[in-house]
């Protein structure tokens, strides 16, 4: 049997993304948290800062689309990246790569203005959720909004983003977009089986709502991506996002039932 190990924290979207591939893909695999203010403990001296990595077998790689590929090829059933639509979901991936999963960070990017109350609450739950796993001193704890704001990895992805659009205009596009590529179903792209399109993007859209960052599960008030989401739950654990079972606050079950 396979030694697989995952290495992130799960507040990473990228972290997250990696680790439904596995449970989809139906894999025994060891989540090894890591504390992002002092990566090296968990990762050693050989890999870098990034997360996630994924470890099979004595051989690691980096970047959680390259993982579904890796994955298809050590374990071709259940297939991330199915020969038939390679195409189309490698458009997606790089509209998720490149603007969904880089969307998420808007909020924590340096506008020029104070940090706003809500962004402190967010933050500050963002740090109990990394210290279930990684307990955290609490001066970090404290400072978790101001170190999310110095963050190299998320100022750089500042440079892709139009910063003259607003929050909310962002927000607003990127669920159209969404939408758009939701398609006619019943799976993203309109592919007729789940692929790492829909793996990358439905525990971003549940774990607010599971683990008390949003009062609502938001995006469930639309009709489609309800449908959608519960399809896709479908084929995951009842808490596919690696965040401690004992954080969680609300049922994704009874949101989508
Ligand atoms: N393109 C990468 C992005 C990974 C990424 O940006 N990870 C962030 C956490 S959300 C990180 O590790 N930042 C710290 C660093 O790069 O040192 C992927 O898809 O895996």
């Amino acid at each position: 049997m396979r030694s697989i190990k995952l290495y992130g924290y799960a507040t990473s979207p990228y972290v997250r993304k990696t680790a439904c591939f596995l449970y989809y893909k139906g894999v025994d695999f060891t989540h090894v948290p890591v504390n992002p203010v002092d990566p090296t403990a968990a990762l050693g001296d050989d890999k870098g800062t990034q997360v996630p990595v994924l470890e099979i077998d004595n051989e690691w790689r980096l970047e959680s689309s390259e993982h579904a590929h890796w994955l298809d090829e050590l374990f071709p059933e259940n297939p991330l990246y199915p020969l038939a639509h390679q195409k189309k979901i490698d458009e997606i991936d790089c509209w998720i790569s490149d603007k969904f999963l880089t969307s998420i960070f808007r909020f924590a990017i340096n506008d020029g203005n104070p940090i706003g109350l809500d962004f402190r609450f967010r933050a500050w739950r963002l740090a109990a959720l990394v210290s279930a796993h990684t307990p955290l001193p609490e001066t970090v704890r404290h400072k978790w909004p101001e170190l999310l704001r110095e963050a190299p990895f998320i100022q750089q992805m500042a440079n892709h983003m139009d910063l003259n659009e607003s929050y909310d205009d962002m927000r607003l596009r990127v669920f159209t977009e969404l939408l758009s590529h939701l398609s006619d179903g019943p799976y993203m792209g309109g592919i007729d089986q789940p692929t790492m399109l829909d793996l990358a993007v439905f525990p971003q859209l549940v774990w607010g709502y599971m683990f008390g960052l949003e009062e609502n599960l938001s995006a469930a008030m639309h009709t489609t991506v309800k449908a959608w989401l519960k399809r896709v739950s479908e084929h995951l654990p009842n808490n596919p996002t690696l965040i401690a079972d004992e954080m969680q606050i609300n049922s994704l079950a009874e949101a989508l039932s």
